[in-house]
């Protein structure tokens, strides 16, 4: 059958629109639009490739998912090895490395480029006449598994490439590069493994391998994986770069491979070191994990005359980042019991150092947690700590379990008031039930009570609190503000000028805002959004404590469940006491209408922020996104994630990408963090 011309030209428009959108959505990570009109066009493409069978290519975007599943992966050959780099873990070795590249080359600076040294599963991606045609995992360098269908799955991986200036395309091109799982994707999988009650993936690594390293490509297509280009194998064609490694990168980009933000070049040695350290302390707000940075000689020329040993350039070297994740022994599992009652079991380690600093205990989560990893007091247990986030037990090494291993069993009793717990058949926490009754519950709820976020009472520290309650000094939140410095300085190491400082802060604490003190009251499932929400919306206290679940329902974002919680709360007898006690002398907390606050703020700057739509981007130096968003959203500014014409400020951190670029295109002010401070600064 003929087929029409007309066909074939929208065919070839549906298909070049299809992989722009698709450019900008998985590289860009900027959409250009809705979900449901890319659906259309592809389902547009679809139909047509049915209709004339003939039209349809390899490189078709149709061409992505779900082929039948296979029985064994067979074996690719690389045209020219994937090498492994030589690794360093120190400043000497690295100064080492530059000197011996200085004395080879007889230079004095040698210029480097360096990049993030991805933390996932090297492959090889071969293009021939600009179609990708087959695709290899590393295996030993030589010969590696074809993944070729799965990795045609993978939606960053252009499935051609693009005609150059002199609108030519490679005859053979060996993309080499990583392929890896983001964060946020692992994090989302985990959740769905948890919910089909499936085996969790230990760490993003894993799962990207174990998604790649499926039989059935129509698993992978389900998996978001992730590619990264850092480099080129063999080639054949006039337009590949030939003089730097930098120039082969920008040749990556511009055929539409995702290259990582963060390379750059970079002279002598103390460049590379201090560029080690830059990435390192991004390392924790990056998408992606990367286990160092690498170094490799920028111009070609140079690492030619450097060449190999063994298997490995002599021109490149990763310098690796302190572990992240570590094995260590599991003494013993303690419990803790937190605010609401929930009790915690807490690995007790054998010290071991991880991501930079010694770790003895780390979160097991609860219950469930532990038998789906399957952990045993005695086991050898995998330990991650990334950044600042609270070391966890990732999983077990089942080889190493000692014939003594043994089982964690939930106590019956809180460990620390021995009343009766419980565990509701929909939960997975074992709770106290004695309320305040239990001193760990009444300790956390005063901390939660005085935290920054709520009464905001400075220096009413944990140690403090332990020993205010366990002398039966303050039962309840309300006798905080009966303290004296009497009281405080009987305590021991509490200096008359730390009492009469706390005193002053307590006293502070009682002219606060509405949204903090409905906060402060620790109300199950009300964090400091539906504290705000709720505040908006009723803007009066003794409404709220009237509020029925109906009606709570109706605020945005109060669900079921909070709204539950928040009734649960208010028909709770002790609860009214204390609150009574609050708002009674001799406390008189004193809640300022948020009307008033927002008009004093109207004067100076809040006119700047209320209303206002911003957009963080990259990594700020003093202040997490999280607290940014608070505080301009506490101001009445909406915090988005993508830069439109309807932006007013873009935030700019380090390592900020196609955000940045976006906003200088459309014309949008952004603020470094100095900047954002003194708008929000009232
Ligand atoms: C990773 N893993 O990110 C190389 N790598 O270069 C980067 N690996 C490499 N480069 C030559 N950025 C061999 C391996």
């Amino acid at each position: 059958m003929r087929i029409p011309n007309h066909i074939s030209q929208q065919v070839d428009k549906l298909r070049e629109a299809i992989d722009r959108h698709n450019y900008n959505y998985s590289v860009l990570d900027e959409p250009s639009i809705p979900d449901s009109e890319y659906d259309k066009l592809f389902l547009e493409l679809q139909k047509l490739e049915q209709s004339y069978p003939q039209l349809i290519t390899l490189d078709s975007p149709t061409q992505r998912v779900g082929a039948t599943p296979l029985e064994k992966f067979s074996q690719i050959t690389h045209r020219s090895p994937m090498l492994s780099l030589n690794n360093e873990f120190d400043t000497s070795s690295v100064e080492a490395f530059d000197r011996r590249v200085g004395e080879k080359l007889g230079t004095n600076e040698v210029e480097y480029a360096v990049e993030p040294k991805f933390d996932g599963l090297a492959v090889s991606l071969l293009f021939e006449n600009g179609s990708f045609v087959t695709g290899a995992t590393r295996g030993d360098g030589y010969i590696g598994e074809d993944v070729t269908l799965n990795l045609r799955t993978v939606k960053s991986i252009p499935l051609h490439l693009r005609k150059s200036d002199k609108n030519r395309i490679p005859f053979l091109l060996e993309i080499r590069g990583e392929v890896l799982m983001l964060k946020e994707d692992f994090e989302k999988l985990n959740l769905q493994q948890r919910e089909k009650n499936e085996k969790e993936f230990m760490n993003p690594r894993n799962a990207a391998a174990g998604s790649l390293r499926q039989l059935d490509p129509r698993v992978t297509a389900t998996r978001r994986l992730a590619f990264f280009a850092y480099g080129i194998g063999e080639f054949e064609g006039e337009e590949i770069p030939r003089d730097t490694h930098s120039n082969v990168m920008k040749y990556l980009a511009s055929q539409g491979f995702p290259i990582a933000k963060e390379c750059d070049v970079v002279r002598g040695s103390v460049a590379l070191l201090s560029y080690y350290q830059k990435v390192k302390e991004l390392r924790e707000h990056l998408p992606y994990d990367i286990d160092g940075v690498v170094y490799k000689i920028n111009s070609l020329a140079q690492q030619k005359e450097m060449g190999f040993v063994s298997r490995a350039p002599r021109f490149a070297v990763a310098h690796k980042f302190p572990a992240q994740e570590v094995v260590t022994e599991l003494l013993g599992i303690d419990v803790q019991v937190g605010r609401t009652g929930v009790l915690t079991p807490v690995a007790r380690l054998r010290p071991i150092f991880v991501g930079g600093a010694t770790v003895a205990h780390a979160t097991l989560h609860n219950e469930d947690e532990i038998n789906r990893k399957d952990v045993m007091v005695g086991d050898s247990v995998i330990v991650r700590r990334a950044g600042d986030v609270i070391p966890e037990v990732v999983g077990v090494v089942i080889e190493r379990r000692p014939s003594n291993a043994s089982r964690f069993m939930m106590p019956n009793q809180c460990p620390v008031c021995g009343a009766k717990v419980i565990r509701m058949s929909d939960e997975a926490v074992t709770r106290c039930t004695a309320g305040l009754f239990c001193p760990a519950q009444r300790k956390q709820s005063i901390m939660h009570f005085a935290s920054r976020r709520g009464m905001d009472i400075e220096g009413l520290g944990e140690k403090l609190v332990d020993k205010l309650v366990d002398n039966g000094f303050v039962v309840t939140p309300a006798d905080l503000y009966t303290l004296d410095d009497e009281k405080l300085t009987s305590l021991s190491r509490m200096a008359k000028k730390s009492a009469i400082n706390l005193l002053a802060a307590i006293n502070k604490s009682k002219s606060t805002t509405l949204a903090s003190f409905i906060y402060a009251l620790g109300i199950r499932n009300v964090g400091v959004t539906t504290a705000r929400e709720l505040a908006r919306y009723f803007g009066d206290f003794n409404k709220l404590k009237e509020a029925n679940v109906k009606t709570l329902q109706g605020i945005p974002d109060v669900g079921l469940v909070v709204a539950q919680s928040i009734t649960d709360f208010f028909s709770e007898k002790h609860n009214i006491e204390v609150i009574n006690k609050l708002f009674s002398d001799p406390v008189g907390i004193e809640l300022k209408e948020e009307r008033d606050i927002r008009k004093m703020q109207d004067g100076n700057n809040a006119n700047k922020i209320s209303g206002k739509t911003f957009v963080l981007t990259g990594a700020l130096p003093n202040m997490s996104r999280e607290d940014a968003k608070e505080r301009i959203e506490s101001l009445g500014g909406k915090v988005t994630s993508s830069v439109s014409k309807k932006t007013n400020y873009v935030v700019v951190g380090a390592a900020s990408g196609s955000k940045y670029d976006k906003a200088v295109e459309l014309g949008i002010v952004t603020l470094d963090e100095a900047k954002l401070l003194e708008l929000l600064k009232n």
